[in-house]
Order: structure tokens, then sequence, then C-alpha cells
């Protein structure tokens, strides 16, 4: 009833009585300290859904975050209905009661069955350790996608655009890009319109001339013989009585375009598709479907003349056709199109993680003209992965070609060779005098550097004419990292600028020249460094999926996935991605559920590495220590480390994790076989590549042979010394310099800091000259490089065909600045307790992280002032930390003004270096030690 047909008197005294209360609670809450109004937050699905639709399971899990001022949870309850008004006394689906639990993140739903299209409601509510309880909080809510292929009524539709398609190289088709469109009525009072789609092939939808959700190369990519994925929009706002029209573009994308040097993949047979389902529900109660089916219509009239990913796109003004998106544009002469079923054995399933989008926006620094003319060259002073948008002056008729560049040959000249085949070349045919404003659509480009030609010459080139979109999967930084040292914040930019760049709907290892495909290796380094810079759990999981989904029956994982080679082989170091990286994920989020997911596919894994070996000595083929420099033989890109020495260490440690993971699962008989395998794999490994004194035998000992025994735990412990000893020798023969390659990089400075040598850690992170990290920066680097060589200032490119400027695995050096340098990492998956463990070197002043745990913002900022250290650090609620200063600072400890001391403060203990830890809860903390003189 509304307020105003109330006495007035009697909302006089109701409005008295709030007022006393919220007085009261005011009171109450400063009395006992606790603002007891500030409920749970951040309320998230999954891998951190936030109110999805479309989503992709049927199994939620719930997580949330406690407010900063809570210290722990004691007991949670979690209610989900299908109505917000049955919140949170009336629950329909699912009531949890109070549990007693201070489990915050991925709680499994355990409550009615959930079925496609179903739309969920939730709130939770929590008690803090001292059993006081919070109130609900906000509602949250979910609507599922169309989770099985029975869901859809519609049909596959497009042209046969292979019929009139250009044959080019081997046996690659070039499919002319198409538009579909379809008109229908609308009559009823519309509630809500669902569009649910997908494409053989990469899209764009429209509805009446506006386009549908700004996804980029949708649906994106997995292994299209199993599994396609599908995306769901809520277009209730677009729909208008009356007419409507819903139309699509649609170009090959990976589906059927050319990949890995001039290889068809999938679609060797057919043309592009889409599929689509409209569902419209009215006021009414009734229901309305719009399919794609035989009554759409096609054309490859249109602008977008030829796209393909590695060669570019054409767009030529004078076949626009405007309007072909609404219900005014005449499509008679437009063709009927082809219809098929959808394929047995192809899994039509909702995305689970986020579409490639435009996420930043670059402008052009730089107006350069090169010696040659050939073009003007915009420099965004930003190697990035993307699209131009240009703005730029024309001719009718005149075509404006525009080129990529990573960086400049000597001399300034445009360099493009490092594309191999790539024609990355993007063409507008300009129908009329004056400015265009364009940017491709199917398809992207590696670069730094633009060049246009073919503009209005009479013009003078302005800056604003070129912007690079920067695309990449749809996530954000969730963690940040400076240092007093300028060199050290170039390469964590760089370090984020290979993340962004490669992480285009899958992992890939480059994103510029005719390759751009999910090496396993690469992920495998990265993944940690990954999750460090940005909230990409959904994003690995998904593509985890698509691992398993690429295993051989035999239990081999393919060096790539979604597995475009189709060569059926193996690389140790690279397969191993289908352990380490689900580890890696559980270990970072918590998340149980990316164990039991992946935990056949790891058991398979290890299997095929016995199955590769003889008396658990491995024969695995293997890329080895890809790309360590100076390596004896030159043409060799796989390093001096015994091959077999590699695939051994792998195979005992991924027997190790899979052991790990059974103990996690509570599998106890498989932890036991799998710790056995390990130990047995371990003393093969030491028996075989290793000497009395630990020193490597049967092959050269190099620093990664001796970063793998050591990291891995593959040597007895009287050995170890031995090793250690063997290792520092081969950096002192490198002049302190690393010797590593894809493999052993991300290994070396865990092992020289477990050893106690972080300052030599110190000493080859800063090295200015080749091989290091530096070494690139001081050559202008501004991404990862794929070669510690790649460039060079003075003599330009390295001639090497295979030489990519934007390639991540050495930027997995990023986990140790995070864990060691700032000094934030976990002791207990998901950080439900974290250490604060800062390593002071390298001449470091100052150094600050920060990193988004699934528990809240843990910081770690410190600074050396007057042999002084201060130390300022965050620990989110629901967790615990153990801080441990460095040993060059034992002297005077203090916490937030107070003397260190064992009666106030948990587990104070002095450890044999010298260094100081204790525990502390929940809250924020300044700490100071005194130089040790
Ligand atoms: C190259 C890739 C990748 C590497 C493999 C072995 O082609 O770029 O980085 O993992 O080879």
């Amino acid at each position: 009833m509304s307020i105003y047909f109330v006495n007035p008197i009697v909302y006089l005294k109701r409005f008295i009585f709030i007022l006393l209360t919220f007085k009261i609670s005011i009171l109450l809450q400063s009395c006992s300290g606790l603002d007891n109004r500030s409920s749970a937050k951040t309320l998230r699905l999954n891998e951190g859904f936030e109110n999805p639709i479309g989503f992709y399971t049927n199994q939620p899990t719930f997580s949330w975050k406690l407010p900063s001022e809570i210290v722990a949870q004691r007991s949670y309850q979690i209610v989900v209905a299908s109505e917000p008004e049955l919140l949170p006394d009336h629950a329909d689906l699912w009531d949890s009661g109070k549990l007693d639990s201070d489990q915050s993140i991925f709680v499994p739903y355990a409550g009615e069955k959930l079925s496609s299209r179903d739309v969920f409601f939730w709130q939770v509510k929590f008690w803090d350790e001292k059993d006081v309880p919070a109130p609900w909080s906000e509602t949250a809510k979910a609507e599922l996608g169309l989770l099985k292929n029975s869901d859809w009524d519609a049909k596959w539709i497009g042209l046969n655009t292979r019929a009139d398609s250009i044959k080019t190289a081997k046996t690659i088709i070039i499919h002319t890009p198409q538009h579909l469109r379809k008109d229908f009525e609308v009559k009823a009072e519309l509630v809500t319109a669902k569009l649910y789609v997908s494409a053989k092939g990469v899209f764009k939808g429209f509805l009446n001339g506006k386009p549908i959700g700004n996804d980029v190369m949708a649906p994106g990519w997995t292994p299209y013989k199993k599994r396609i994925e599908t995306l769901a929009y809520d277009v209730t706002d677009m729909v208008q009585n009356g007419s409507n029209t819903l139309g699509f573009q649609l170009s090959s994308g990976w589906h059927f375009g050319r990949l890995l040097w001039n290889k068809m993949v999938w679609g060797k047979t057919g043309s592009p598709k889409v599929l689509c389902q409209l569902e419209l529900s009215f006021a009414d109660g009734t229901k309305q479907v719009v399919i794609s089916d035989n009554s759409w219509k096609g054309t490859t009239e249109g602008p977008i003349r030829f796209a393909e990913i590695y060669d570019g796109e054409t767009y030529n003004a004078n076949y626009e056709m405007p309007g072909w998106a609404t219900p005014d544009y005449d499509s008679s002469q437009w063709k009927s199109v082809n219809v098929s079923d959808l394929d047995e054995g192809i899994a039509l399933r909702p995305k689970r993680h986020s579409s490639v989008k435009n996420k930043v926006t670059i402008p052009t620094k730089n107006i350069l003209r090169p010696k040659d003319e050939a073009g003007v060259i915009f420099d965004l002073e930003q190697n990035m992965v993307g699209v131009p948008l240009v703005k730029v002056p024309m001719k009718k008729g005149d075509t404006l070609r525009i080129r990529f560049s990573e960086m400049l040959a000597p001399e300034g000249l445009f360099y493009t060779d490092n594309y191999r085949s790539a024609k990355s070349t993007d063409y507008y045919i300009a129908n009329k005098d004056g400015l265009i404003e364009w940017s491709p659509s199917f398809t992207f480009h590696g670069f730094r550097y633009v060049e246009l030609s073919g503009f209005d010459a009479s013009q003078a080139p302005q800056k604003n004419w070129v912007n690079g979109l920067v695309q990449f999967s749809d996530f954000e930084s969730n963690g940040t990292f400076s240092s007093s040292d300028e060199k050290l914040n170039q390469l964590q930019s760089n370090i984020v600028w290979g993340l962004r760049g490669n992480f285009f709907d899958i992992p890939t290892d480059c994103p510029q020249r005719d390759e751009r495909l999910g090496w396993t290796g690469d992920a495998q380094v990265f993944t940690p460094t990954s999750m460090y810079n940005a909230n990409v759990h959904a994003f690995w999981s998904s593509w985890l999926q698509s691992l398993r989904e690429s295993q051989f029956e035999n239990g081999g994982i393919p060096f790539v996935a979604p597995d475009v080679l189709e060569n059926g082989k193996v690389s140790s170091g690279w397969g191993d991605a289908a352990v380490i990286i689900p580890w890696n994920i559980y270990w970072y989020s918590g998340d149980t559920s990316v164990l039991k997911e992946n935990y056949a596919m790891m058991k398979a894994w290890v299997q095929h590495h016995k199955d590769e070996s003889t008396d658990l000595v491995s024969h695995m083929n293997s890329f080895g220590d890809w790309l360590q420099p100076y390596q004896s033989k030159k043409s060799n890109k796989r390093g001096d480390t015994s091959k077999s020495l590699i695939g051994t260490a792998f195979f005992a440690h991924a027997a190790y994790l899979t052991a790990k993971t059974a103990e996690v699962l509570n599998k106890k008989e498989e932890q036991q076989i799998y710790e056995t395998l390990y130990q047995d794999i371990s003393k093969a490994f030491d028996a075989s590549f290793f000497d009395e004194t630990g020193k490597v035998k049967n092959g050269k000992g190099t620093q990664t042979g001796y970063l793998l025994a050591l990291h891995f735990k593959l040597l007895p412990n009287y050995k170890i010394s031995g090793a250690q000893e063997n290792l520092l020798q081969t950096i002192d023969e490198a002049d302190n310099h690393l010797r590593t390659g894809f493999l052993g990089t991300p290994l070396l400075p865990f092992v020289l800091d477990q050893m106690g040598e972080g300052k030599l850690m110190y000493s080859i992170l800063f090295k200015e000259t080749y091989p290091s990290w530096f070494y690139s920066i001081n050559q202008g680097a501004t991404t990862m490089w794929e070669r510690w060589n790649s460039y060079d200032k003075l003599e330009g490119y390295n001639p090497q065909s295979m030489n990519s400027l934007n390639h991540y695995a050495y930027g997995a050096i990023g986990q140790w600045m995070y864990e060691r340098i700032a000094g934030i990492k976990p002791l207990a998956a998901g950080y439900k307790k974290i250490h604060i463990a800062p390593l002071p070197g390298g001449g470091l002043t100052s150094a600050d992280g920060a990193y988004d745990t699934p528990y809240g913002r843990a910081t770690s900022v410190w600074k050396i002032q007057d042999d002084k250290f201060y130390l300022q650090v965050n620990v989110p609620s629901n967790t615990s930390a153990l801080i441990t200063l460095p040993s060059s600072f034992p002297n005077n400890v203090t916490v937030n003004g107070e003397v260190l001391n064992t009666e106030h403060h948990k587990n104070v203990t002095k450890a044999v270096d010298g260094s100081i830890s204790f525990e502390i809860f929940p809250g924020h903390y300044s700490i100071k030690s005194i130089k040790s003189k």
C-alpha cells in the first residue's frame, strides 16, 4: 500500500520509530566497534562470474568477500530462489542453513536441479569470529544458457561460399565474408528477448541496425570437432514493437581460415555458418522464437570483401548496403541460405569465459616519414595486439593500404619479415571524397607501427588519423607491481603487455605471424605470472577444457590446443601443461573444481610419460630448453640439456603434482601410488643423469639440468649441495648471466632464492647485457620477446625467421617479482594463508605489490630509508599471514609502533639466517626493522 493513504499521525509515528531504531543501531555499532551493517560483498559464481547471463553450468559454486573490518568468518548461510521476492526467508531452490565453516570461496550448490534458461537469485549471510551475524548481502542473479544441443531448434545457415571461393596455395580456400538477415514481427507486449548465437567462423550480430554486444571474433576458438561455444545476449531493449530485423556479418575466423603454414584445419568441407535462436517472452505469457532456418537471406556483395586472421581485411565502401539490418531494407536480390542440422558429436556449450573485446585505445605518439616514402608511419610507442582505428581523408576510388610492424629496421625502414607468410595488411577503398572512419572486424594484428599509404596526399598527416584498439579476452587487472627501479618497472609493463597481447581467446605463443597458436609449453610457464596480473581464472579453466578435449587417446597432449597440427606428437615440458596448469590454477585460486575436472587428463598424461620411458627414464620427444642462448649447435633451437633428462624430470614432476592433486581430492590410495611413482622416477633420474658428486653425467651440465633436478627435488639429500655448487659454477662461467631457455628460465629465481643466493639472482635479473631481461629493455622493448636477442638497436631484427617481439614465455619472471621482490605469495591454496616475505636486493630502495586474492586485496609495500626497513602490509579478511622480514634487517622490530614480542605476537621465530617471522591477523600493519650492523 502506498504511504499516501496512511493516516498522517501513524506515518509520523513510523518515521520517529525508524529514526530511533537507526540511532540505536548506530549506537550499538559504535559500542561493539563493529559495523554490523556491512554484509558480504563481491558475490561471484564459479571462476568469478558476476550476475552472468547465458551461464555455462548448472553446478554453480558461490564466493563472496567479507568486509575489511571482519577478521574471520565463523559460519555462513546461502539462500537461492527462483524469484528475488522469495529471499531470504522462502528460498525455493536451496537454503544451506547456517553452516559452521570459514569457507567463503567456491561453496558448491546443493539445491534443486537447475536447467537451461533457469534464472536464480542468491544471497549470503555470514557470522563473524564472535558469532555476530551480518545482514544478508545484496541479491545476485544468474541466468543459465542453453546447456545441451537439444535446447536448440535453430539450424546452421549460410551461403555456400566454397562454390565461388578464391583458391590459393595448397588446399587453402578463402571464403568471401557474408551478410545474413531476417525480418520478423513483434505484436505483443515484450518482457524479455534473449538471443543465443554461435558461428562456424566468426560473427558480428545486429538488431535493427545496431550492433549486438561488443564481442570481437566471437564465438572464439575451441576444438571445433568436439565443442563450439555459444553466446547469450539480453536484447530486450533492442527489440521494437512491429517490424524487426536480425542480421549477421560472418567471416572465416579460425574455423574456416588458413592456419599455420597454409593448412585448413576444420573447414575442409562446407562454408562458414551462423546458428541463432532469439527467444521472446511476452506479458500475456506467450512466447515467440526466431531461429536461423531456411527463411533467411544472405549475400556476399557486402563491403567486407576479404577477411583472414593472418592476412588482414579488405573493405570496399562501394559495396556498402545502408540499413541492411533494418526492416526497411530491400533484400529481394539476396540469396536464400543453405541450411544444415546440428552435428552429432559436436557439443554446443555456453562460453565459459569472456569474449575478446576492445579493451584499451592507444593514440599515435609520433609520425615518421621513412626515406623510401612508401607511406607515413604512425608510432604508437607500444607493441600491441588488436586493430587500428583510422580516421583519414581520402579521395573517392582510392585505396588506403594499412601495414603493420613491431619494430622498424635500422634507418627507419618498415619491417614485416617476422610476420612470415602473414600478409597482415588491411585495405579500405573509398566511395567518396572526405574523412573515412574505419577499423577491421574479422582480423587482428600485432604491431607498434602503422604505415598508411593511399590517403588524400594533399592533407598533412595528423596523429589522430591512427589509434590502436587493443583487443584481448575481457579480463581486468588484479595485481600491480612497481619498484624504485625504472627498468624493472618497464619489465613489469612488458610482461603485462605480453599477457594482453597473447590472451586472445586462448593463450597464444605470439599474436602477429602465421602462427598464433595455443602452445602448451609457453602457457605452462606463464600461468602463475598471468594469475598475478589479471583475473584469468575463467580464461584458464576454459582453455583447460580445450586441452582435455585435445588429449590423444593414448594420453598424449598435443603441442598446441586447439590442436591444429594434428600430428599426434608430444613434447615433454609442453604436454606437462596438462598437470602443471590445473595445479597452478588451484593453488592460486583455491578452486578445487579445476582439479576435479582435469584429474583424469593428468593421470592419462602421467601414464603417457610412463609409456614413453624405459625403466622410468624418458625417451619422449622434447623441444628441450627451447631457445637457450649460446647453444653449442647454431642450428639447434632446443638447447644443450639432454632431452632424456628433461623428459624424466617432467615425468617425475607430473607424478608429484598428480599425487598432490589426489591428496586434495581425498583419493588416498591414488595419492600413494603417485607418490611412490615420483620417488621411483627420482631414483631413476638420479642414477641416470647425476654422478656421486652431484654433477650432471651423460650429457652437458647446463644451468637448466641443475635447475630441474633441484626445483623438482629429484636428488638424494647428500647430492644437493654438490648440484648447487655446479649450478653456481655454470652461472659463474657465464659471467653471472643466465643460459636458460623456455623451461629453465622460470625455475632459476626460485632455485637461487631457495639456496640463499638472492643477491646473485638480483645481479642476473639486473644484467644489462645479452642474455638478460634488461638487454631487451635497453633495445627499446615494450613487450616480452621470443628470443633473448630478438632485436638490437643497431643491427635491427635477429635474422632468424622465427622471431616474435610479443611472446610471453620469458615473462614468467613476473611470478618471482610478485612473490619475492614485492613479497606476496600463497602459503595455502587460494591465499587462505599468505606469506609476506619481501627480499630486498639489487640496490632497490622500494617495491610495491598488491594482489586481489580470492579473499580481498593483499599488499606488501616496502622501502629502505636510513638503514631502516619499512613494510606496510594489508591482510584480507578471513585469511592469516606469516610475515618474514629480510635477514639483513633483524633488529628492533616494531609492529604498528609496538615492539615485536612473543607475548603479543603470534609464533615469533628467528631463522638461522637471521630473518624474523611472525603471524598476523587480517588488517593493516606498519612494520619497521633496523639493519644488521
Ligand atoms: C614455436 C612457438 C612456441 C614454442 C614452439 C616450440 O613455434 O612460437 O613459442 O613453444 O615453437
